[in-house]
């Protein structure tokens, strides 16, 4: 189903905008709602400040989430505090039409998959650029504890990754990323399982055993929505 904007062509950023502003309708009244990072996410944050008297308060992915959502002046309250979910926002790095994700390109994959976990719904919003076929062009985040760091990069070669450790970079969780390139992803769902038995690994930024339930994608003509 494709919601025409007036505006034909729209740019990256408005398509991430306006599937922002779609995810809007999602949010029940009175309730808290789960908020992931990145700039789609923002897009959302800025949203929902227009909002903001008619939710309890956001339960937030980041430390940067949660401060963008206090500077709107939107309570945050913490996950273990909340005790209904209803829904939670977020955007990805790649997404396909069966709604997995690659997630985490902005390091926050861990807190991300523990607030989807929680939530009753997950809204994928995103703009055209992120969809594909079969995911595995953008680089696999995984979260690691330090001293676990070289063991778990050997395991994830012996899978035929190629992880590079992201540099000068540390996790909200005082952990380090390893992004994986060239893995063959056709099956996300397995991969994901693999990937978080290595011991070492925290989490993995595939996101299919609990994948999006919806996806607002904004494209050039508007924002469709894939479910
Ligand atoms: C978060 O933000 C991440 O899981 C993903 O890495 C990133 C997407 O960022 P952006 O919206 O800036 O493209 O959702």
């Amino acid at each position: 189903m494709l919601q025409h904007n007036l505006q034909i062509n729209m740019t990256q950023d408005e398509q991430k905008q306006a599937a922002a502003q779609a995810a809007i309708q999602y949010v029940p009244k009175g309730s808290l709602v789960g908020v992931g990072t990145g700039s789609t996410a923002n897009y959302f944050i800025d949203a929902l400040a227009t909002i903001k008297h008619q939710i309890e308060g956001a339960v937030a992915s980041s430390q940067a989430t949660a401060e963008r959502l206090k500077k709107h002046g939107i309570e945050v309250v913490e996950l273990n505090n909340a005790d209904n979910l209803p829904v939670y926002v977020d955007g990805a790095d790649e997404v396909t039409r069966h709604l997995h994700m690659i997630k985490g390109g902005g390091g926050a994959l861990t807190r991300e998959k523990i607030v989807a976990a929680v939530a009753r719904k997950f809204i994928c919003i995103a703009d055209q650029s992120k969809l594909v076929d079969v995911l595995g062009n953008f680089p696999l985040p995984v979260e690691v504890i330090p001293m676990a760091r070289s063991y778990v990069a050997r395991e994830i070669a012996l899978l035929g990754g190629q992880p590079a450790l992201r540099v000068g970079f540390t996790t909200d969780n005082g952990n380090l990323i390893l992004d994986v390139h060239n893995l063959n992803i056709a099956n996300p769902v397995e991969l994901e399982t693999t990937l978080n038995q290595i011991a070492g690994v925290v989490t993995n930024g595939l996101f299919a055993r609990r994948g999006a339930d919806l996806l607002l994608l904004g494209t050039q003509q508007g924002v469709e929505t894939i479910k």
